[in-house]
């Protein structure tokens, strides 16, 4: 193939010249150029550029089969066969099955050989490959040479495409294309007159870039569900808590097994601190050790040094009980909270357990909130996560009374277990300080196990630690959750 600018020069002078080429491959053919496909591509882009116009058409050709070629190359089947006779001749039996029927046929139908008692012989000593002559020239035979040329499967009709090239709508206006952009043609603005031999328009290559962790989307998704609800985030920053915050603040006995160090990491460095005051600290061991507020306690010797120990924090009820404190000490509002972050379990891990995860969870603090309330805020919580169908079955948390696991149902994966939720318990709410007429109430979830749903992962490990399909990353989509329409 000529070079592309020699291919530019043939194509603009042919057209200044003749105004339209009829036929690009006949053109190409006397140009010496034999791959058409190539030239109709560098068309194709001078037709994008509106400087040429192309026509696709298609005719109908009669070329050379295989058997054509071979004839062409080798000599009919006939007359290959008359070369192959002796001069004492041959049995018309081996005849046939050495050069097959179909030259014994035409041999004979010329008049090139004779039968004499089951001996094939020649007639005359030279004949004149007269097939082969044919095929060498198809074009000026007629339709009935042509014919007997296809049956005996020697050429055949091809369908065969090319384009009818004229001038285009910018042929006069066409440039030189430029193949640099040059510092002087931007200082310039000449560069946007300019026609360039690539596509400045073209996009740049999608540069890599960082992208959101699924969890981080489907907690952010969560985040502005409770926005949009009216809640405010809690501090949850301190992943270290204290025992009392997290567990004696919620009327959670010493003894409960999940205080022990099989469910709770306790540390060694600080082991304890103490950041309550003796006015609240003696209200919550009054209401463990002897009850109070109407209530008989979990009577037992309450210890200080318990209190005090430092843990990973095993809920993020710990720091709504810290809300709720500052709330009743720097005077009672209506409230509605919300958190969501890590918290540690000590427990054996598996498929879908880790020793951590996000707990989710809601507050509301208002005058005699109900578990109608409850039911009605987590309900459209649930909603604006697409599960609807919400049902529940009573449950028991040491914090909270009444308490219900929380069911819902999702489109694909029907009835789920979505949770955990109550009214914080009296024990809990009036040693804080908060009015005797308000009440609490909350629910809870986690953010690994609707993600895993989202993302159709089966192994927590997916979504943290080495399993964590980083490309799968790239590829998710931001938006999780359909929005609910009303
Ligand atoms: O997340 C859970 N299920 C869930 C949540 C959302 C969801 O969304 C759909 C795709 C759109 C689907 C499912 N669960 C809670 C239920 C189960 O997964 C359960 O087997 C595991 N639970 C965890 C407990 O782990 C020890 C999930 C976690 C959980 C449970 C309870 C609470 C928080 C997290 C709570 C609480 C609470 C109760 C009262 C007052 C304050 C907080």
């Amino acid at each position: 193939m000529a070079s592309i600018t020699t291919f530019d020069t043939v194509l603009f002078s042919t057209l200044e010249a003749d105004k339209v080429i009829e036929n690009s491959r006949t053109w190409c053919a006397t140009n010496g150029w034999t791959d058409h496909q190539e030239i109709v591509g560098l068309l194709m882009s001078w037709q994008s550029m509106e400087t040429i116009a192309l026509e696709f058409k298609e005719s109908s050709s009669v070329v050379l089969t295989e058997q054509g070629i071979d004839a062409v190359a080798n000599g009919s089947l006939e007359y290959r066969m008359f070369q192959s006779i002796p001069v004492e001749g041959i049995q018309v039996k081996e005849a046939n099955e050495r050069h097959g029927a179909t030259a014994f046929g035409a041999a004979k139908s010329k008049g090139w050989i004779v039968v004499d008692k089951g001996l094939v012989k020649k007639k005359d000593g030279v004949v004149e490959d007269t097939t082969k002559n044919q095929l060498l020239a198809l074009a000026t035979l007629d339709a009935k040479d042509i014919l007997a040329l296809r049956k005996a499967k020697l050429v055949e009709d091809r369908k065969v495409s090319y384009c009818r090239i004229a001038q285009g709508a910018k042929f006069n206006i066409r440039k030189k294309e430029c193949s640099d952009l040059t510092a002087e043609m931007l200082k310039s603005g000449s560069w946007s007159s300019e026609t360039f031999k690539f596509n400045i328009n073209a996009l740049g290559e999608q540069p890599w870039s960082g992208y959101r962790h699924p969890l981080s989307k489907v907690k952010a998704e969560f985040k502005q569900i409770f926005l949009d609800m009216g809640f405010e985030e809690m501090p949850t920053g301190n992943f270290v808590e204290n025992s009392f915050w997290n567990f004696d603040a919620l009327f959670q006995p010493q003894q409960h097994p999940a205080r022990d160090a099989h469910d709770t990491f306790f540390l060694k460095d600080p082991a304890t601190s103490h950041d309550f005051t003796d006015d609240y600290l003696a209200k919550v061991k009054k209401v463990h050790a002897e009850g109070d507020y109407g209530s008989l306690g979990w009577r037992y010797d309450w210890k200080l040094e318990e209190a005090e120990k430092n843990i990973l924090r095993t809920h993020t009820t710990a720091v709504s009980s810290r809300m709720l404190y500052k709330l009743a000490q720097t005077g009672f509002k209506p409230k509605k909270y919300f958190s969501i972050d890590r918290v540690f379990r000590n427990e054996s891990l598996d498929a879908t357990h880790l020793a951590e995860f996000h707990q989710v969870e809601g507050v509301i603090a208002d005058v005699n909130i109900s578990l109608s309330h409850l039911i009605g805020m987590f309900t459209e919580f649930f909603k604006r996560l697409g599960i609807t169908n919400i049902s529940f079955k009573p449950a028991y948390n040491p914090y909270t009374e009444p308490s219900m696991e929380i069911f819902g149902v999702h489109p694909k994966l029907g009835r789920v277990e979505l949770g955990n939720s109550g009214l914080f318990r009296p024990e809990m709410l009036r040693p804080m300080g908060l009015p005797e007429n308000v009440t609490v109430a909350a629910w809870g979830l986690s953010l690994e196990r609707p993600t895993m749903i989202k993302y159709g992962l089966d192994s927590i490990r997916q979504i943290f630690g080495n399993d964590l399909n980083i490309s799968s990353i790239e590829s998710n989509p931001i938006c999780m959750f359909p929005p609910v329409r009303e």
